[in-house]
């Protein structure tokens, strides 16, 4: 193969510090107080800019009541007025954020979000507003990444596999079998191991905020089922646009074809992909269950969902608002696993309910051992080994 997919330098991200919408009363100071100066107007982050009309309105009354306050009262109270005003009242302190993933309305990320929505609205007394666009309102998975990137979209629910060519760390969270169970998975993200993924993940250009579940991926197809890597041979098998995810495929000797998720499908329905691999609600939810019918439970990853924020709205955020935010994600995190609870089983009953073959006795071990030849070909920097045996050593 002889591509590096994981690989330590990453590019890095310019910090746009968000400029504040405001106007302050050292305006009038530094113009003696006869006049109010242009305010600036913040970076555009998103197309939302503060409505110039309130603005101007805002503007004009502060300068009326300096000026009718000087004329009323003696120059220095005039001036200590001036000087109390000058705490800067910011206009761009209530924001939209909008946040987009990839899921249907239902599926617990997508609650989870809203519920995080919920927690800011809150914590932040109603100022911050978060909108959630679910079911690829706002795009495929690999066009929002860049979109986050660049400030057009504020947060980001996204799975570890498609961000992880950007964020080499994510990536490793994506390898196979690196998971011995979820335990062992939930004993990396919500530790240490998680924390520092999160907070690395700036230097390549987003604010990583906090993980989702996302259960073990499978592989399903609409031929056969899929017993042994013999029964791989030649299938087509839809993988998310990830150089990981095709590699994973390829060392199965079935081949991989890249697809947005919005278009698998149609893919099935067209044969222009024998099949795809996800989780037991994904696989249910998408209605791909009717269309590829044998399920090989050969949980190949436990690669999470992720949830991102883009550096430039996180820069407009104030520090206490940060905080907010953080603790938000986190809590939506907790809740999200509660709804995942039962999920999983929930959906595999409903495929098996509509006859689906569900393969679960069958040699794990020989799918294993083709995809541990990934390890070797595709970690090459140290430091992301060194966090493989890290992850590998935790009980
Ligand atoms: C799902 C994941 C999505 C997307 C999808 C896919 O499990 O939640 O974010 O990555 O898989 O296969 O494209």
């Amino acid at each position: 193969m002889g591509r590096l997919l994981l690989e330590g330098g990453q590019r890095s991200y310019p910090s746009h510090l968000g400029e504040v919408f405001s106007i302050s009363s050292t305006a009038f100071l530094s113009s003696g107080c006869s006049r109010a100066r242009r305010p600036r107007r913040a970076a555009s982050i998103d197309g939302l800019r503060p409505k110039p009309v309130l603005l101007v309105a805002a503007g004009a009354h502060q300068l009326a009541r300096v000026m009718s306050f000087i004329l009323r009262m003696n120059f220095w109270k005039a001036v200590l007025l001036c000087v109390a005003l000058s705490a800067p009242i910011s206009f761009a302190d209530a924001r939209e954020f909008r946040v987009a993933d990839t899921q249907s309305e239902d599926y617990p990320t997508v609650q989870a979000l809203v519920f995080m929505a919920r927690l800011v609205a809150e914590g932040t007394g109603g100022r911050h507003r978060i909108r959630v666009f679910h079911s690829r309102q706002l795009g495929e998975e690999k066009e929002t990444i860049e979109q986050t990137r660049v400030g057009a979209i504020d947060l980001n629910r996204i799975n570890v596999a498609p961000i992880g060519s950007l964020i080499p760390a994510a990536n490793v969270l994506a390898l196979p079998f690196l998971f011995r169970s979820f335990e062992h998975l939930h004993n990396a993200l919500d530790h240490s191991i998680g924390d520092e993924i999160l907070a690395g993940s700036q230097r390549h250009g987003f604010v990583g905020l906090t993980f989702y579940d996302s259960g073990a991926r499978s592989i399903y197809n609409s031929l056969r089922p899929i017993r042994t890597l013999a029964d791989m041979n030649g299938l087509r098998i839809r993988v998310q646009q990830s150089e990981l995810m095709v590699a994973m495929i390829k060392a199965l000797g079935a081949q991989p074809i890249e697809l947005p998720y919005g278009q698998v499908s149609t893919g099935l329905s067209t044969r222009l992909i024998d099949g795809a691999e996800n989780n037991w609600p994904s696989y249910v939810t998408t209605n791909h269950y009717k269309l590829a019918p044998y399920y090989t439970l050969t949980q190949h990853t436990m690669g999470p969902e992720l949830l991102v924020m883009s550096p430039r709205a996180w820069e407009s955020l104030s520090a206490e608002d940060k905080t907010v935010f953080r603790d938000a994600a986190r809590k939506s995190s907790a809740y999200m696993r509660e709804l995942w609870t039962g999920l999983e089983e929930r959906s595999r009953e409903q495929a098996r309910a509509a006859g689906n073959t569900i393969i679960t006795d069958f040699d794990r071990t020989p799918f294993e051992q083709a995809m541990n030849a990934i390890y070797a070909e595709t970690v090459t920097d140290p430091g992301l080994r060194q966090l493989i045996e890290r992850i590998r050593n935790i009980q």
